[in-house]
């Protein structure tokens, strides 16, 4: 249902959009199977789990015979596992980049062999390789509108009179990390009831998250809001608060992004207030765009992808349909 929705929404998302032209993007041939190579950065979280599962459960119905990596955390071996799959002739490349920079060279290498690139999830650096140019599109959520629902969620709904926040960052040089900084950090700042004291790269992972959390504390004693990149840092910093005798939920507000799991519970227990939509489940969207492309058509540079928000209201709603 949730993927079904994904790919609806980004479908008349894309119908709405202007169509801009191709400048010398490689081809993708009409056939019955497909050499596709997905380049997943890591597999410490549930969210790239989820996501790599997404791809496998597409391929089939999609006609891929997939090349799935695995870069552990490295940007650098990310790139060498695109340069392998160049190697072993894929027809077309979907990649999330996990760093802005360093991925760029993978996407010109890919464009140079002929082989067209969807960035998933998250995108590069725009001027340095660019969508309807160096990669067909960048299929992923808004991560400055993230950021900010996030923030507007905090100041309808905290309850103090002021604000101390700490921000938990993504890995440094990612889209996601950047965006949603600025989408919060912007937004929540001109209510001068809230003041950021603290912020700091989690590297969206939960047992740094932690570890930063156990830090901060110490250093910010008086932390009365907690805003994490992702939902793995967010239960990392909940667990490092619970281990200082503190009570989230009710002397620190935990908010978030993502929708795992673990963080709709944690807004169930009453320990988190909001976590935004971000999606993983992209087969579905890649397929779709993929055949898309073949078919002729010009595809829009953001197949942007629409976030719902969890909250206490609706949290036991969407758990059964969690990852
Ligand atoms: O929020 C996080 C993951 O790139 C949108 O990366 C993605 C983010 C997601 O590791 O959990």
């Amino acid at each position: 249902m949730k993927r079904t929705l994904l790919l609806a929404t980004a479908i008349a998302l894309g119908a709405m959009t202007s169509m801009a032209a191709a400048a010398g993007l490689p081809p993708l041939e009409e056939k019955e199977r497909y050499k596709v190579g997905f380049s997943q950065m890591e597999s410490n979280n549930p969210w790239r789990i989820a996501e790599t599962k997404s791809f496998h459960d597409t391929a089939e119905s999609c006609g891929w015979d997939l090349i799935a990596t695995d870069a552990a955390g490295s940007a650098a071996k990310q790139v060498a596992d695109v340069d392998s799959m160049i190697a072993q002739g894929i027809d077309v490349l979907f990649l999330p980049p996990r760093e802005e920079k360093p991925l760029i060279p993978a996407v010109k290498k890919a464009k140079a062999a002929g082989i067209p690139t969807f960035l998933v999830d998250r995108s590069v650096d725009p001027n340095a390789a660019k969508a309807g140019e160096d990669y067909v599109s960048f299929l992923g959520s808004d991560f400055i509108d993230q950021g900010k629902r996030v923030a507007e969620w905090t100041i309808e709904n905290f309850k103090g009179d002021k604000g101390v926040i700490v921000e938990l960052e993504g890995t440094t040089g990612s889209s996601p990390a950047n965006d949603r900084k600025k989408g919060f950090d912007d937004r929540i700042l001109q209510d001068e009831r809230f003041e950021i004291v603290a912020s700091q790269t989690g590297d969206f992972a939960r047992d740094l998250g932690r570890q930063v959390m156990e830090t901060l504390l110490q250093a910010h004693p008086d932390v009365n809001i907690v805003y994490a990149h992702n939902d793995e840092m967010a239960i990392g910093a909940i667990q490092a608060l619970e281990l200082a005798g503190r009570k989230p939920g009710e002397d620190v507000l935990v908010v978030s992004i993502d929708g795992t799991r673990d963080a709709l519970q944690a807004i169930i227990d009453g320990k988190m207030g909001v976590t935004v939509e971000s999606s993983p489940f992209f087969g579905p969207l890649a397929c779709a765009t993929m055949k898309r492309y073949a078919a002729g058509e010009t595809i829009e540079p953001w197949v942007q992808v629409e976030d719902r928000i969890f909250t206490p209201e609706n949290a036991a709603d969407h758990i059964d349909e969690a990852y």
